[in-house]
This record gives structure tokens, sequence and C-alpha cells, in this order.
């Protein structure tokens, strides 16, 4: 079933300096020396500048990918309950039961904070604060509910998972893409 609006996407924040400035600040102050220290460190932060605007380009180009790659590797949709127990009568013990899960492949605890959660009609829904521990499955419900370590809830009114078909897709806080589930007339995906 479709629900009447979507929400917006999530803005993403801006990403932290790359260690690239600390680095050539290091290098500098080690080459030159301690008497020359003062004139270089100017230099070694306009070289700092000059490098991070460059990387933070780069970045932007080629750091997601591998990003991408590295939580795909980490997080995975691994389950989808797309169509709730029953008669779909909309109630919020339904729609509970229309639910994706989660699972974080590693060992170590993963923060999910911003990580979206998103159908084929782009309702979107962000993950709040939340750390996925090693080995651990978090249930994300449609309906409404208080968050837990094991369960969350989209607080949603409406449906969001189509019973005939649909997919369910995960983006990390970037906006990258981690893993997606399909089902219904998709030609034999998932
Ligand atoms: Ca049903
Ligand atoms: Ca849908």
């Amino acid at each position: 079933m479709r629900v009447a609006a979507s929400r917006p996407p999530p803005a993403h924040g801006t990403d932290p300096a790359p260690s690239v400035n600390g680095c050539l600040w290091e290098g500098a102050r080690t080459m030159q020396g301690d008497s020359l220290f003062v004139s270089v460190s100017v230099t070694a932060r306009r070289l700092a500048a000059t490098a991070l605007a460059a990387g933070a380009l780069v970045s932007a180009v080629t750091l997601p990918a591998s990003a991408a790659d590295h939580d795909r590797a980490k997080v995975e949709i691994s389950r989808v309950q797309y169509d709730s127990p029953g008669r779909d009568d909309r109630s919020n013990r339904s729609l509970n039961g229309e639910w994706v899960e989660l699972t974080n492949t590693t060992r170590e605890r993963i923060n999910l904070k911003g990580w979206t959660l998103s159908d084929e009609s782009g309702h979107t829904y962000t993950v709040g604060r939340f750390h996925l521990n090693g080995r651990a499955t978090v249930r994300i419900h449609t309906g409404e509910g208080r968050d837990t370590r094991t369960d969350l809830f989209q607080d949603r009114r409406a449906y969001v998972w189509n019973n005939d078909r649909d997919t369910a897709t995960l983006r990390n806080d970037r906006g990258r893409f981690v893993d997606d589930h399909s089902w219904g007339r998709h030609g034999g995906r998932h």
C-alpha cells in the first residue's frame, strides 16, 4: 500500500576533514627542522589547505565508492516481511507486522545514525541515534512504537512495503548504496 507523502531525503552533514592536513604538517616540520618551523608552518598551512581542497574534490569521486563497498560488506538486509500476517487492516499491530531486518555481519559495533531505508516509491526512513552490535540484527517495523536495541519503528500510519512487488534499499549516512532486497515481479532477483 502507498502512503500519501514521502519524507524529504535527509540532509547530509559535512564530512570531517581528512587526515591529509595533519600528515602534511608533520612532514613539513620533520623535513625543515625547528629553526624554520614558523615560516614553514605557514607554507604548510597553505599546502595543507590546497591539498585539502584537492582531497575533498578527489574524495567526492573516489572515496564514496570504497566507503559503499566497505559498508556493503558490513550490513545487509537479511529478511523482509512485506506482507503483514493476516488481513491488512492498517492497525498499528498489523503495520508493525510488516518489517525489514538489518544484520551486522561484522564483529564490530556499527553506527547506523543517518542510514536510510527506502522503498521503490521513495518513501524513506532515516535511522536516528542507533548502534548495531556486532553480529546483531535489528528489525525495523513500519508502524509506531518505542525504539529498542532490537526493534526500531518508522512510526508510519500506512504500509510501505507493497505486497505484490517492491524493493527495500539501504543506504549509509553518505547516501551510498549498501544493500537492497526485491520481491515480486523482478525477473527472479532475490
Ligand atoms: Ca497480510
Ligand atoms: Ca512501497
